[in-house]
């Protein structure tokens, strides 16, 4: 635990009975976030770490959904989607996004597949789709949509996790996601369909769990990167989603008491804010993490500033 964090979380925690806001979801240990904002709410998607305090890897049964209308206040929605949800899956349930699109809620998740006549198994990544934020939701397939053996560049079997999707102002979408590599392909209108050949490529110090956007016609690729192991966040910018992509820098460097952190990005209410976890709680760490929200800030150029990781978080927005 880094002791100034911890010291500011406890003062915050106990003068005058004031709660902090860092971490925002404390009734579960929770990972991965990624916010999406839908009529006046934000919906924030998440993972759910089980392990033991003495556990060495992830334990992470389901996910989970979360929202507030302020910020301030966040509504646990409960486990909505678990990888038992996809009869081809099985293991952990690892990171995650969704997204709207005409009406409808598409849940795009890493997970494990069967050792089956489809696959031998690995990390894959599977469509979950329901007609409102908070579900039912429902394999949107009946398989997965990328399995270990589609992409060859990284020889580890858990190289396909962590996808994250946007849809352009021109109707295409697209999905990136990796560990070790980032990949990237199109996705047809359908959003469960590939539209196109896989890309893989290594941005700068490139890890894992990546998160891109447009903003002002710049498109961002934000990403956990090496670091110094434990990961940071870095990013990239590009003017076409396709690439070239060039290097910007790091913008979180490392958080309390978690080897991971995780980049989950949205504006609201004028603002924009960037979800990460870390492992502040107690009794938390690597493999029992908790999200965490502070401001973002962009320079007039379109750079993005360093996040301050608080443990007072952002203030409630009305
Ligand atoms: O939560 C499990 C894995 O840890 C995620 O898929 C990675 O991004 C890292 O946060």
């Amino acid at each position: 635990m880094n002791k100034v964090f911890l010291t500011m979380a406890l003062a915050s925690f106990t003068a005058g009975g004031l709660k902090a806001q860092n971490p925002i979801i404390k009734n579960i240990f929770t990972a991965d976030p990624a916010p999406i904002v839908h009529k006046g709410t934000v919906y924030l998607y998440t993972g759910h770490d089980t392990a033991s305090v003495t556990a060495t890897n992830y334990k992470m049964p389901d996910w989970h959904v979360f929202s507030s209308r302020d910020m301030k206040n966040w509504k646990d929605h409960g486990a909505l989607l678990s990888p038992k949800t996809f009869s081809w899956a099985t293991g952990d349930a690892y990171a995650a996004q969704c997204i709207e699109r005409n009406g409808k809620f598409y849940w795009f998740v890493s997970t494990f597949h069967k050792s089956d006549s489809v696959s031998k198994g690995g990390a894959a990544i599977g469509v979950a789709v329901s007609d409102k934020p908070t579900g039912p939701f429902k394999d949107a397939i009946g398989k997965a949509l990328v399995i270990n053996e589609m992409t060859k560049d990284m020889k580890h079997a858990w190289d396909d996790i962590d996808p994250t999707v946007f849809v352009d102002d021109d109707g295409q979408a697209y999905m990136f996601w990796g560990n070790g590599s980032c990949k990237w392909v199109k996705l047809k209108k359908s959003m469960t369909e590939l539209d196109g050949p896989i890309t893989a490529f290594k941005p700068q110090n490139y890890i894992e769990g990546p998160w891109v956007y447009k903003r002002k016609d710049l498109y961002y690729l934000v990403y956990a990167s090496a670091g110094t192991k434990p990961e940071m966040i870095e990013y990239c910018t590009a003017t076409n989603p396709a690439g070239p992509w060039t290097y910007r820098g790091i913008i979180q460097e490392n958080v309390p008491n978690s080897f991971t952190t995780h980049p989950g990005i949205v504006d609201f209410k004028g603002k924009s804010y960037f979800f990460y976890h870390n492992g502040a709680l107690p009794t938390g760490g690597s493999y029992r993490r908790s999200i965490c929200v502070d401001y973002m800030y962009y320079n007039e150029d379109g750079t993005i500033q360093k996040i301050v990781q608080t443990a007072n978080g952002v203030d409630a927005v009305k």
